[in-house]
């Protein structure tokens, strides 16, 4: 028999493709079901908050088995649940530049005290238009959002220091500070164009944001940052790419040089030149959102003015560190003591120790200025290289028992490595390409450990196909022994970028079960079916309305007219955990309200045509959720039809009586 060269390509194909999935498989380990299997109601070790990427959610899973817990909606609108839907969620939203739906989120920083999570809040930044987020761990909730002025690309961001004193936010984008206008060319960029550190104090007990200053710095791209720990206590450090100051084809032109920055900012200092007055007060304008409890409704504040500092003229603010090649991550090892900057373009992990790079500057061992910014010898600030370690290092982890973990984009692999001594000891493939990875408390001073978790671009012949857009994929090794060992996929939504984690033990038992319905203030609060009721205010109708199982209050409504503003305000009578009600209405331009027991919450409809429109629960709360629903007449404008409004057969005009 011939065969067709067609068959024999195909047959080629099928080898190739069968040899790459034995040698996937067999790099899992023999016990790896029995180490990541979680038993059917039994709860996993740790939570694992993932930056959702241009979904702008952060979503929860748990660890070892990847089991999707919650998508929380933090930067995008959200109609599962109604957020930024909703009246009272909406202002969340609000920017400088009107209400922006969607973002891009990258990087998350859980609060530390002592340089330990200590599981209070989570902070995530936006990307696209500059912003950072705090997320409250006991209810899971997104509860404040504050936009960064003189920002552009809020990459750099969130990062902590030790006792979540602040958050810094650097920008990725150089732009002209004060929102100004610029011609684009290299010649403006390095005379207009800056980039800013933000930092944002958060207050101790409340976990409130406000911008307490920034540092304007030359033109470049900051791009990620990690705060000093212990010895380094103190200090901030930035990764910096395109010190060549290039306005286009940033591709070519910002991978000129054979060494970028990291930038290092001494915020004590910056605080002492703030307290001595030597801050300048900048006029601009940004949003400040914020979510009450006890209301149940976010409110927008407009602050017009930022202070900012100038390193150029207090010299002994920032220094630079030479590094090469367009460094990505920067990290601080959990000593405090070792700064590893990782160029992307780079053969080699330059590892700087922080002892030499204070001698450095003590010594003045400078080889010159960058802007009227000293730059310290690249020798003199240096621990050493890692030799050969991979090609394009991200982002490196640590263990806590001195090894290192720092992913490799182009050659798709964790290389585990020694602080020490430097040398490389073990090295897995991930599938594939990788960007970030995480040991849990890898980032702290008292990492978790156990495993790290890599967070990869590509997913390709990873699940079964969906279509030409896959999902995004994590995947899990154990570090317990000498060896890594991959031991699960599990998929992602969105682009997965950074993620941290923490031991379950840590939050679960805090986790808000209910709201209390007495404690509600919110200003159309039903807080019993007693109070329910309908008032007209010119054009607006508002609903007072309650869900309790199996019925909403009032159920009939008539009155209304083509063109009013009509507000569904509901509030979920229940105090039981876990039963949220629903309330959708036919034809509103709008999503679902999901309305969490104790809480209210309000939906907007504005009739265009009379009609009757059925509501009713969307979620599925009880034997007679089905029969949870209800209808409103709408009326021609200019209509006669009274208000009123129909509980199980009474009539409101009655019930308003007999009060
Ligand atoms: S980044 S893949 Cu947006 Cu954190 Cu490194
Ligand atoms: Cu309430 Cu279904």
């Amino acid at each position: 028999m011939k065969l067709s060269p067609l068959l024999l390509a195909a047959a080629a194909a099928l080898t190739v493709q069968s040899c790459k999935m034995k040698s996937t498989e067999s790099a899992v380990g023999g016990d790896a079901a029995a180490r990541t299997y979680v038993a059917p109601g039994k709860y996993d070790e740790l939570y694992n908050f993932v930056s959702g990427g241009f979904s702008g959610q952060v979503a929860v899973y748990g660890l070892p088995s990847g089991r999707l817990l919650k998508v929380l909606p933090v930067f995008s609108v959200n109609p599962e649940n109604g957020y930024g839907y909703s009246e009272e969620t909406k202002p969340m939203l609000n920017t400088s530049h009107g209400f922006v739906p969607w973002d891009d989120q990258h990087h998350l920083a859980l609060s530390q005290t002592n340089g330990e999570h200590d599981g209070r809040w989570l902070f995530a930044n936006a990307n696209n238009s500059p912003r950072v987020a705090r997320i409250d761990l006991k209810a899971f909730k997104t509860m404040e959002i504050i936009e960064l002025p003189n920002s552009g690309g809020n990459h750099s961001s969130p990062f902590l220091t030790e006792n979540t004193e602040y958050v810094i936010a650097g920008t990725r984008f150089s732009v002209p500070v004060g929102n100004a206008e610029s011609p684009l060319d290299n010649a403006s960029y390095k005379k207009n164009f800056k980039s800013t550190a933000s930092f944002i104090g958060i207050d101790k007990n409340s976990g409130h944001m406000n911008v307490a200053f920034q540092i304007i710095l030359p033109g470049m791209d900051l791009d990620l940052s990690r705060a000093g720990k212990g010895p380094s206590h103190g200090w901030f450090f930035f990764s910096t790419y395109n010190t060549e100051q290039a306005s286009t084809l940033l591709e070519v032109n910002a991978s000129q040089k054979d060494k970028d920055f990291i930038v290092a900012v001494n915020w004590k200092k910056a605080e002492e030149y703030v307290k001595a007055g030597k801050a300048k007060k900048m006029a601009t304008e940004y949003y400040h959102n914020t979510f009450n409890e006890e209301n149940h409704t976010a409110t927008s504040e407009i602050i017009k003015e930022v202070l900012t500092l100038d390193p150029e003229e207090l010299k002994d603010l920032v220094y630079l560190i030479p590094c090469p090649k367009s460094p990505h991550g920067c990290d601080v090892d959990p000593s405090g003591e070792y700064i590893v900057g990782s160029g992307k373009l780079a053969a080699l992990i330059p590892v700087f120790a922080f002892q030499k790079f204070v001698k450095a500057i003590e010594d003045k061992a400078f080889e010159g200025e960058y802007n009227g910014i000293p730059v310290i010898k690249y020798e003199a600030a240096l621990h050493g290289e890692v030799q050969k370690p991979g090609l394009g290092p991200l982002h490196t982890e640590f263990d806590g028992k001195g090894n290192a973990y720092t992913s490799f984009f182009v050659s798709s692999e964790i290389v585990k490595w020694s602080i020490k001594d430097l040398k490389v000891l073990d090295r897995v493939p991930t599938y594939y390409s990788i960007g970030h990875l995480m040991v849990p408390g890898g980032d702290t001073r008292k990492p978790y450990g156990k495993y790290v978790v890599a967070y990869n671009k590509i997913t390709k012949d990873r699940y079964l196909p969906t279509g030409p857009e896959l999902a995004q994929s994590a995947q899990l090794y154990s570090i317990e022994g000498d060896k890594m060992q991959l031991l699960l996929d599990f998929p992602t939504i969105g682009e997965p970028h950074y993620a941290q984690a923490i031991p379950a033990e840590k939050l679960k038992d805090q986790s808000v079960k209910f709201f209390d319905i007495a404690k509600n203030k919110h200003p159309y609060v039903a807080a019993g079916e007693k109070a329910t009721k309908v008032e007209r205010k010119g054009n607006q109708v508002h609903v007072y309305m309650t869900a309790i199982r199996s019925h909403l209050t009032p159920d009939n409504i008539e009155g209304v007219q083509v063109g009013d503003e009509v507000y569904f305000h509901i509030t979920n009578l229940e105090q039981d955990w876990d039963i949220p009600h629903g309330f959708a209405i036919k034809h509103a331009a709008t999503a679902e309200l999901l309305v969490m027991p104790g809480e209210t919450s309000t939906l907007k409809f504005v009739p265009t045509q009379p009609g009757v429109y059925p509501f009713y629960c969307t979620d599925f709360c009880s034997a007679l959720h089905q029969e949870m629903q209800g209808y409103m007449r709408v009326s021609p404008k200019g209509s006669n039809v009274p208000l009123k409004w129909h509980t199980g057969g009474t009539d409101s005009t009655a019930a308003v009586a007999a009060k």
